[in-house]
């Protein structure tokens, strides 16, 4: 069997996805399989590649399609050439047209071939997907066992029918077989293949685990990975090992699952084993901020090779900060953090959203007070996200709740704080002037 995964355009340069490469291993050790991926978003640079929310629109793809025919044909015939049993798409939000073109364009060749789309837009939006013509079956959540079962399935009779997991369609009836209960043990995975990928080029993404324990009102991460789940300290130890063998030349270690600072008992003995190695690795967190660790564990996360986190700060207004379900933890605690952080010798990125709802100049100035008070322990601040309401979060779901004045979630999808933007050019200038970098430390974007 020939299982073939997509991504199309368009995705950020460099994407090095952790998710296909977990599919890629877990398929090839259950089953007899050639587990091909093309990013194609590679053979196509898009110069505002980063801007995920205008390739969303599909007015903005229509036009890059059309600009580029000649080169979604050519993708057509080396697909049809390559006769896969299966042809997956890994869709993110940015690849949601050109993914769906393309599968069109395949179907129009050859009705019988078999196209499976998943990733996490498929999580977020599935049921817009499989109501599409093209598609023949979308995987909601993690991919692993829904892609073995439905090539089991394809092996067996050609075409993909219900599943847990997975939504297909029936003439124009669309059959739901329920969201799949998640990978208990992560631990049991075998570890992410990123041989072959082009993309593997500076730093190697490390999953410490998956989904996220908060509940961030303005995110949708929930809907995606429900449950959170860690590994075990030494189940990524042996991950590091195996992937340092297999890529010697990288000892760059990026973090590509939501939120890092999650079990600290777990990151603790992490450092030990590293710590009694000599590894001569480094890594890259992203995290939300936290009442803990303390400055302990953060030295030792220093010496273990952590040399720089990500944190998502979102507001330094206590009053805004409770409005977006970020009450776990005090601006005090932040403040702790960040300096803790400097002390141990690790680099502070922080990102911010302006424009929640409800929020006010006075809002936003003690954000700005609180970056003024901390501008010496902080590398930089690369985002100053304006806010917009993600499809299936909280804000959506429950808008009048959270401050706006409509009870409807497609008008909610389409609100903006007036002053937003203003917001964000202002926080841009003023932190400047502080001499606060807006660009993140050398390698991590
Ligand atoms: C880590 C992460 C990243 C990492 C990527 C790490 C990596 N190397 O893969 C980095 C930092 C690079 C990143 C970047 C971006 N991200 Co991001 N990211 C996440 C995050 C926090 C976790 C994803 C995760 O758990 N990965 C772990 C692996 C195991 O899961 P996975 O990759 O999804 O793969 C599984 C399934 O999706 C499925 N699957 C995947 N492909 C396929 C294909 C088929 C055929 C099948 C059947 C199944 C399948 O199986 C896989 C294995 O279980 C999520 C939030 C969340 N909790 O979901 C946001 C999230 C995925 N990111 C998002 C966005 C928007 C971005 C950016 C565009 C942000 C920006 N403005 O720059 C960029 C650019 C990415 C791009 N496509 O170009 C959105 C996607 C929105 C959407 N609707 O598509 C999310 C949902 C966050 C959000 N709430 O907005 N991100
Ligand atoms: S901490 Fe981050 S990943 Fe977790 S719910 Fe909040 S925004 Fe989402």
């Amino acid at each position: 069997m020939k299982v073939l995964i997509l991504l199309s355009p368009v995705v950020a340069r460099n994407l090095c996805p952790v998710g296909i490469a977990y599919l890629k291993s877990f398929l090839t050790a259950k089953r007899d399989v050639e587990f091909l991926v093309w990013n194609l978003s590679n053979e196509i640079p898009v110069p505002n590649d980063e801007a995920g929310g205008y390739w969303m629109q599909r007015d903005n793809m229509l036009q890059f399609y059309n600009q580029h025919q000649e080169k979604f044909r050519e993708w057509t015939d080396r697909i049809m050439a390559c006769d896969p049993d299966i042809i997956g798409f890994s869709v993110w939000a940015s690849a949601k047209w050109a993914s769906l073109f393309l599968a069109g364009m395949v179907k129009e060749r050859d009705k019988s071939k078999v196209i499976v789309f998943g990733g996490p837009d498929c999580s977020i939006d599935g049921e817009d997907y499989i109501r599409q013509p093209q598609v023949d079956a979308v995987v909601r959540g993690e991919g692993e066992t829904a892609l073995l079962d439905i090539l089991d399935q394809v092996r067996a009779t050609g075409k993909v029918g219900p599943l847990p997991g997975v939504l297909v369609r029936d003439g124009e009836r669309v059959i739901d077989g329920g969201w799949r209960p998640e990978i208990a043990n992560l631990d049991e995975l075998p570890f992410p293949d990123y041989s072959g990928n082009p993309n593997l080029k500076d730093e190697i993404p490390l999953a410490l685990g998956r989904g996220c324990m908060w509940r961030c009102r303005f995110c949708n991460c929930h809907v995606h990975m429900r449950r959170p789940r860690r590994r075990s300290a030494r189940g990524i130890y042996n991950e590091i090992r195996h992937q340092k063998e297999r890529f010697p030349e990288i000892s760059r270690f990026c973090h590509g699952d939501p939120n890092g600072i999650q079990d600290l008992e777990m990151l603790s003995e992490l450092c030990d084993l590293l710590l009694a190695d000599d590894l001569k690795v480094t890594f890259s967190l992203w995290s939300s901020m936290s009442p803990r660790p303390d400055l302990a564990l953060l030295k030792k996360m220093k010496r273990a090779g952590f040399g720089c986190i990500s944190f998502g700060m979102q507001t330094a207004s206590p009053r805004i900060k409770r409005a977006q379900g970020l009450a776990y933890y005090s601006v005090e605690d932040a403040e702790r953090l960040i300096r803790d952080c400097f002390n141990a010798g690790i680099e502070v990125t922080l990102n911010f959203i302006v424009g929640f709802p409800g929020e006010t100049w006075d809002d936003f100035q003690q954000t700005m007070d609180f970056i003024k008070r901390n501008k010496d322990y902080i590398h930089s601040i690369p985002f100053m996200h304006t806010f917009v309401v993600l499809h299936k979060s909280w804000v959506e779901r429950f808008p009048r709740k959270h401050g706006l004045d409509t009870d409807d979630p497609a008008t909610a999808l389409q609100w903006r704080h007036p002053e937003a933007e203003a917001m964000a050019a202002k926080a841009y200038e003023i932190i400047k002037g502080w001499g606060v970098r807006i660009e993140p430390p050398q390698g991590r974007d």
